[in-house]
């Protein structure tokens, strides 16, 4: 439920984020390229079986149907070493030593010092650092401690993984703590490593993840200094269960022998469920959210919503406004960056927001697998 109390005697805003993105970009016509010669290959080695009906051919795919589906062109991957080889089809991501920065800590550093220069402030100044993200490389010690060290921050840090609403329940979290009096600035951190999860070989969602890292502070109103600040006015979180979208790979998967290319230990979804069960969901949650802030739609400048399909977003904004948003209303990235999961709804924040005047309101809302939902509703100050 909503933690909104325009009376609170603290105040917590946004006051610095930071996106950093991987120099490799992957087009559509790449990955169709050899999800077909996969498809090419296996179909031929295993005609017998498939005429025979033993077997299912691998379907092909198409960049015309992936832009028009989902809005994606390209998306950015940490490492594109052997994901266009047909005889792996998977990153190549050389492991680290112990003592050498772990992946997922490098890609969040590198945004978090853009968020702390936004908001001009150094790594000691924090008090906690959150990493939430769809998945962690491993399970301890914590991403957040080991990117709390590198940053010389003296407080605290967890890990979190809400899958598509990571980055909005951790600011949720960093809100809360800041309230509380547990914290008075607090960095939320979001290296979405999708990557290694995709399937490649599978059409039906060989397109649709890119890999990035955002990060924002978020301070007690008192204490930031920053030339754009946005004050929480209150968040909101929802999660309902769902088997539509899954990833079932996990530290028991060694225990079972399982392949890791088996295709239902990596991201697999009902894609057509999650559309029609998500866009009401969302639109209802935004919709209650705002009224809980006497506020309604038309009241909103800027919608900075989860990026995870472009005829999704369309969707519920039109639910929202009652007549389509426009590109400056509700900016959409996924033509650039695909479904990189929490982080899409902080790219747009990120790349859309400094041309919005005291007073504005704005949303920032994730949705997606749990199923689970989160927003924020803020205004410039
Ligand atoms: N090329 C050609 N044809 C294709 C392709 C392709 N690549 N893919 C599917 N088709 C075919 C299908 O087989 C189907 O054929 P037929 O009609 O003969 O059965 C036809 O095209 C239509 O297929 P769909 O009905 O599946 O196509 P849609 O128009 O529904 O589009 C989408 C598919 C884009 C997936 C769409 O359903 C969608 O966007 N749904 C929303 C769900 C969504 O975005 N989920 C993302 C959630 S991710 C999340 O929450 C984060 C998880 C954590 C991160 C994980 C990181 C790995």
């Amino acid at each position: 439920m909503s933690q909104h109390n325009t009376e609170h005697p603290i105040s917590a805003v946004i006051s610095g984020v930071g996106l950093w993105n991987p120099e490799n970009t992957l087009t559509n016509v790449e990955l169709v390229q050899v999800l077909n010669a996969y498809a090419d290959q296996f179909n031929e080695t295993h005609a017998a079986d498939i005429e025979a009906g033993k077997v299912e051919p691998v379907a092909k795919s198409d960049p015309d149907f992936i832009e028009k589906a989902s809005g994606i062109r390209q998306r950015y991957v940490y490492r594109k070493d052997g994901i266009l080889d047909v005889d792996r089809m998977r990153p190549r991501i050389p492991k680290r030593r112990d003592d050498e920065l772990s992946h997922q800590a490098e890609m969040g550093l590198n945004a978090a010092r853009k968020a702390l220069a936004a908001a001009g402030i150094e790594g000691s100044d924090l008090d906690a650092v959150i990493v939430s993200c769809s998945y962690t490389e491993r399970a301890y010690p914590a991403i957040a401690i080991e990117l709390q060290s590198a940053l010389g921050c003296e407080g605290f840090g967890f890990d979190m993984l809400v899958a598509c609403s990571a980055a909005t329940f951790a600011q949720h979290r960093a809100y809360d703590m800041i309230r509380s009096g547990s914290a008075q600035r607090v960095l939320v951190v979001n290296p979405e490593l999708t990557s290694p999860q995709v399937n490649y070989r599978d059409r039906d969602s060989h397109f649709i993840f890119g890999d990035v890292a955002t990060a924002v502070v978020i301070e007690r109103g008192d204490l930031a200094q920053s030339a754009h600040q946005y004050e929480i006015l209150g968040t909101r979180a929802k999660t309902v269960f769902s088997n539509a979208i899954r990833s079932n790979f996990g530290y028991v998967s060694r225990t079972q022998d399982v392949d890791p290319f088996d295709p239902d230990a990596l991201f697999h979804q009902e894609g057509r469920t999650v559309f029609k069960e998500v866009c009401p969901m969302a639109a209802a949650h935004i919709t209650g959210h705002l009224e809980a802030h006497d506020l309604t739609p038309a009241d909103v400048t800027r919608w900075w919503l989860h990026q995870a399909n472009i005829n999704m977003n369309q969707l519920i904004t039109k639910k929202l406004l009652g007549r389509p948003a426009d590109g400056d209303e509700a900016p959409i990235v996924l033509d650039r960056y695909a479904n990189t999961a929490s982080a899409g709804s902080i790219i747009a924040f990120s790349l859309y927001h400094e041309d919005l005047q005291s007073g504005d309101y704005g949303v920032i809302c994730s949705f997606g697998a749990g199923y689970s939902i989160g927003s924020l509703v803020i205004r410039k100050r």
